[in-house]
């Protein structure tokens, strides 16, 4: 190969000479044959359309159960009626826009024999167009805007006759508090800020709100450690709870179920497992469940009829750890039943009725479906066969896909915890003795040691402070005895 003459190998260009650079007219008009486009532009669609189809199909069978555009109460209604709008105008605007562009990219496409150097008669300065599309786009975000504020004031207004309940939220679990009257009654009416001082009449439990149906409940939310977000799409937005400040909400469910939520600030190792769950229940099924909350735990151990097994259970439960974290009203709460000093005066302090204020309330954690920020199922899903739930294994995950408003039993439905033993809703012996076997294992929680370097020893930096429920080494017969206990926890 010489220097001189051009590569006499190089393949025939059809445009410009060999080994010269090309314009980018050149590079340009190379097009491929109108089969291959076709082609291609068929297989994407088909890709696209079958990739669609499959994600919605599988989001079905996913029973959806934090589907913001399925709601179920009025405040979840009153969002609805914003975003419908909202994405509709959006719709309009995204097709104009998308069409605009595609006909002018196909109108004005540069074909051959086009001269190169001609370029293109430029609009400059048209203030006809130039104040259209200003004002336009203004005018659509000032209208969305509107009725945005309009929307969030409706939602902030506090409903007059509301129930209150307190939310906190913790590294991973939300903890509620039901403010109720030495009548037995829930305090309700004032301001959406007004909440009555805490009070032992109340109701402290966790995981799951209880909420009559058709009535607006008032919701202070406020957080025990860092950020979280209370979140019940069905029932209405998401609110944040911020550690040190209350922050107001309101849900009403307009149709019994059970309506998943899920925390949605990220707040540390097991977010993705800190969920909650609302039960909406007809009215007198709430004043049964509220007036059963509020009876304090039998003592087993002044109980002659009580099952020996659960008798130890308690013993176990006030001899080891447990008892220095969760609360069972009537057994270890007699020192902090009612008693902080407060302007000389006795009065019962925020965290009275939660011992630490660090770990959910056991005084009835046999009515709850659910524990441990509602992950997993407490009772059997009726789907599923004992049997074939070998102790440590799956499926005692709560079934989030068939856990829908109208499956019920598939969130752990508790609805018989007043009846223990019932071999129709038995209590989840394996999910049970798989966490308290090693807590750490089924929910990361900072508490062992590849996942917290301090978790065995002196927690010496706030951020590295132990989370969630150490693993107390139990042994097998310990732990059946406490579950035993659980279970009579009604
Ligand atoms: C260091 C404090 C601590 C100790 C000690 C402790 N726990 Fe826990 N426990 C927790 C925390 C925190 C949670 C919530 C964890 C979560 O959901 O992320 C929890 C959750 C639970 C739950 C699920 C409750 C619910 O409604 O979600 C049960 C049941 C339980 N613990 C039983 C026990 C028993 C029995 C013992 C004693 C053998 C014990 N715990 C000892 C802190 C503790
Ligand atoms: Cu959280």
């Amino acid at each position: 190969m010489s220097d001189a003459t051009p590569n006499a190998d190089a393949p025939e260009q059809a445009d410009g000479v060999p080994g010269e650079p090309k314009t980018a007219a050149e590079l340009i008009r190379k097009p491929m044959p109108w089969g291959v486009r076709i082609f291609g532009f068929v297989a994407c669609l088909i890709v696209t359309w079958v990739f669609v189809q499959q994600a919605y199909d599988w989001f079905q069978t996913q029973g959806k159960p934090l589907d913001t555009l399925n709601p179920q109460g009025p405040n979840a209604i009153t969002i609805q009626n914003l975003v419908n709008p909202v994405f509709a105008i959006a719709a309009v605007v995204g097709v104009v826009v998308i069409g605009a562009v595609v006909v002018i990219a196909i109108t004005y496409r540069e074909r051959p024999g086009d001269d190169d150097e001609e370029f293109v008669k430029q609009t400059e300065g048209n203030t006809t167009f130039e104040i259209a599309w200003t004002l336009a786009p203004a005018i659509l975000l000032a209208v969305i805007g509107f009725f945005t504020v309009v929307t969030i004031q409706q939602l902030e207004k506090p409903a007059p006759d509301a129930m209150k309940v307190d939310v906190f939220g913790q590294q991973w679990w939300w903890g509620f508090r039901y403010h109720v009257g030495a009548d037995g009654q829930p305090i309700r009416g004032g301001q959406a800020g007004e909440f009555p001082a805490d009070s032992v009449d109340d109701v402290v439990t966790a995981n799951e709100l209880v909420v009559p149906v058709g009535s607006e409940v008032s919701l202070r939310i406020t957080s025990n450690d860092v950020i979280h977000s209370y979140w019940i799409p069905a029932l209405n937005g998401k609110k944040d709870a911020v550690p040190g400040m209350y922050t107001y909400w309101k849900i009403q469910g307009d149709k019994p179920g059970v309506y998943l939520g899920q925390c949605t600030e990220f707040c540390g190792l097991s977010h993705a497992n800190m969920r909650m769950v609302v039960r909406v229940v007809q009215p007198d099924e709430f004043a049964t469940w509220l007036a059963n909350q509020r009876k304090p735990a039998r003592d087993l151990e002044k109980d002659p009829t009580a099952d020996p097994k659960a008798v130890e259970g308690q013993k176990l439960f006030k001899s080891l750890l447990c008892a220095s974290c969760h609360a069972v009203r009537g057994i270890n709460d007699a020192k902090v039943a009612g008693l902080e000093e407060v302007g000389g005066k006795k009065q019962p302090g925020v965290k009275d009725l939660e011992v630490s204020g660090q770990a959910p309330d056991l005084t009835k954690f046999s009515t709850r479906g659910m524990f441990a920020g509602s992950i997993f199922n407490s009772r059997y899903p009726d789907k599923v066969n004992p049997d074939q739930a070998p102790e440590g294994s799956p499926p005692y995950r709560l079934y989030q896909s068939t856990c829908t408003p109208d499956g019920l039993s598939q969130c752990g439905d508790p609805r018989d915890a007043s009846n223990p033993g019932n071999p129709a809703n038995p209590f989840y012996t394996p999910a049970l003795a798989a966490w308290l076997r090693d807590p750490g294992k089924q929910k990361p929680m900072a508490n062992t040691p590849e996942q917290n370097p301090y978790a065995n020893g002196p927690n010496t930096t706030n951020d590295l402070k132990m989370r969630g429920m150490p693993n107390l080494g139990l042994t097998e017969e310990q732990i059946s005895q406490l579950i035993a206990y659980l279970e009579t926890l009604n």
